[in-house]
């Protein structure tokens, strides 16, 4: 197979494009996409501010790295979330983070949720309710919150993460087998601002997993190869596999199936993202973040229970 544009030996043959490309073309032509992506859906213009969320993975790695090659001012937030299970997780991948940003010589934030918070993300799950099943409700609604904090707080004017077409395909599936339309109405490539909410945006949506990997494998970075151990067995890891083995027989599939999604969203198909009637959003007295709840935030019901159980308990975790 050989490159489409120099004839030379393709590093990458994308089937659902009918497209091979060297290495080099590859990563030309990753950004260029990427950026075709960001007019196309306006999720931000050159002169503002991002914040990409950064958790050492192989897709926001590599995000952070587009945007700073496109000449973005982009600068990096990864939360420690104090998951360990045998694996080191988070300080693997807050290594790889760390090391990535000093050697591109881009500026890193950093929350460790254990330190601020006084209890790991798996710790927290234990504690509450939230994690009778999974850890994953607790620690979504707690990045979430941060993420939320940290771009307000510091003035960025968007949040930018790496989810791929592999990503948005799954919850894509997944809203659509129980017809969340609520959910539906809200995924896309862009969440625009809501009273106290920043901008939100995926500029790989559109880009599967395998190219997202072959970009940070030809680029050298260093990334964290692992999935966080407390994911194992999720459903999304499901959904994907169905698409996954759907993608092999019909290439290009989970591209359609998104691609259509959008369109008929566009359409009027769901009705318009259901922005919560800002009369019903109102800061939170204890830590000032826009919810609908009578009383304090989710956040902060949750890890004040935790701070409560944990006193209760005694020291250790
Ligand atoms: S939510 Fe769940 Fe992820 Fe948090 S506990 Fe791990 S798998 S990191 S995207
Ligand atoms: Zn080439
Ligand atoms: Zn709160």
């Amino acid at each position: 197979m050989k490159c489409r544009k120099c004839g030379a030996k393709a590093a990458l043959n994308m089937r659902q494009h009918r497209l091979a490309l060297c290495a080099e073309h590859f990563l030309e032509w990753l950004p260029d996409q990427t950026q075709r992506f960001i007019q196309k859906y306006r999720m931000f213009l050159p002169e503002e501010r991002i914040l990409v969320a950064v958790s050492g993975g192989k897709d926001s790695l590599s995000l952070w790295d587009i945007l700073s090659r496109l000449g973005y001012s982009a600068d990096g937030l990864y939360i420690d979330l104090g998951i360990d299970h045998g694996t080191g997780y988070s300080t693997v991948s807050r290594q790889k983070a760390a090391a990535f940003a000093e050697s591109h010589m881009l500026k890193l934030l950093i929350v460790d949720v254990p330190a601020t918070l006084g209890a790991s993300i798996p710790t927290a799950a234990r504690l509450t309710h939230r994690g009778a099943q999974k850890p994953c409700s607790v620690c979504g609604m707690t990045k979430r919150h941060i993420m939320n904090r940290m771009a307000r707080d510091l003035g960025y004017d968007v949040l930018a993460t790496g989810h791929n077409l592999d990503d948005e395909a799954a919850v894509l599936f997944g809203n659509t087998l129980t017809w969340a339309t609520g959910y539906l109405a809200r995924q896309g490539p862009v969440l625009d601002a809501e009273t106290g909410f920043v901008r939100k945006v995926k500029p790989f949506c559109r880009l599967y997993e395998r190219e997202t990997a072959a970009y940070a494998l030809l680029r050298g970075i260093d990334y964290v190869y692992e999935e966080c151990p407390l994911a194992d067995g999720a459903t999304s890891i499901f959904y994907k596999d169905v698409l996954s083995r759907m993608e092999t027989e019909r290439p290009g599939i989970k591209l359609a199936f998104y691609l259509s999604f959008l369109q008929a969203r566009l359409g009027g198909f769901l009705a318009a993202p259901s922005s919560i009637a800002a009369s019903e959003m109102h800061p939170c007295p204890a830590c000032g973040q826009p919810t609908t709840s009578v009383d304090v935030c989710s956040f902060c019901r949750t890890w004040n229970a935790v701070r409560t159980r944990r006193e209760a308990e005694g020291p250790g975790e």
